[in-house]
């Protein structure tokens, strides 16, 4: 079954991998899925064909047959949950896996998200010198939890599984504001991520993809 995603014709990241895509591509080349990319201008987000597709008018979604979804989270655990490799096959290790894929999006990101926020487009605002270090200091705590359970294992619980998969894809935002190597085991964890092969692929993939003629 051909396996299809939407991607930003062009990220505003110039192919950093930033956007939400990669850890789909990473996740699809992790388990040896091929696929196909379906350009999106943020024009066409808007539409109503694409709406009908994702209802918020973002990247990415994934497409299968007569299958279509959204959220970046459910498409991986989709992926996960069809192929092997990216969740453990004993049911308790399996949750947990799942678990830490939810505490990546639900507990870890947002407050990476009001950073970057904060710090991209709200820096020009009067209150934004007094806000910043609160919104910081609320991003720090969830990190150093994740880095103290982390210690010096390889991976959150195991073998690697989609929920490292999600966790770095998370940290890595965090990676253009220099405030990840404030974390020397959080960063060690995303350089050990990346230099898996499957990743490098989606990496280079994306790249290519954002910088075609
Ligand atoms: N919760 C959704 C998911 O996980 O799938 C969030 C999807 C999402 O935020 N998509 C963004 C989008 O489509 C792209 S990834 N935005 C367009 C819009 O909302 O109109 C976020 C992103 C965008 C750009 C960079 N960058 O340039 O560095 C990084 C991340």
């Amino acid at each position: 079954m051909t396996v299809t995603i939407s991607a930003f014709d062009r990220s505003p990241d110039g192919g950093k991998g930033l956007a939400r895509d990669t850890r789909v591509r990473w996740a699809l080349e992790e388990v040896g899925q091929a696929y196909e990319v379906r350009p999106v201008t943020f024009a066409a987000l808007k539409e109503p064909a694409y709406l009908a597709l994702q209802p918020f008018g973002q990247i990415p979604t994934y497409e299968e047959g007569g299958l279509v979804l959204f959220e970046s989270g459910g498409i991986i655990l989709h992926i996960a949950e069809q192929h092997e490799g990216l969740l453990p096959k004993a049911a308790d290790a399996r949750a947990r896996a799942i678990s830490w894929m939810f505490a990546a999006v639900n507990s870890v990101e947002p407050p990476i998200l009001e950073f970057a926020n904060a710090r991209l487009l709200e820096s020009d605002k009067p209150w934004s010198k007094e806000r910043l270090p609160l919104v910081v200091e609320r991003m720090r705590k969830p990190l150093r939890q994740v880095e103290v359970r982390l210690g010096d294992a390889q991976w959150l619980d195991g073998d690697f599984s989609a929920g490292d998969l999600m966790m770095v894809s998370v940290l890595q935002r965090l990676k253009p504001s220099g405030l990840l190597n404030e974390f020397s085991v959080l960063a060690d964890y995303v350089a050990r991520a990346e230099a898996r092969p499957a990743y490098k692929r989606a990496y280079e993939a994306q790249l290519a993809f954002n910088t075609r003629k």
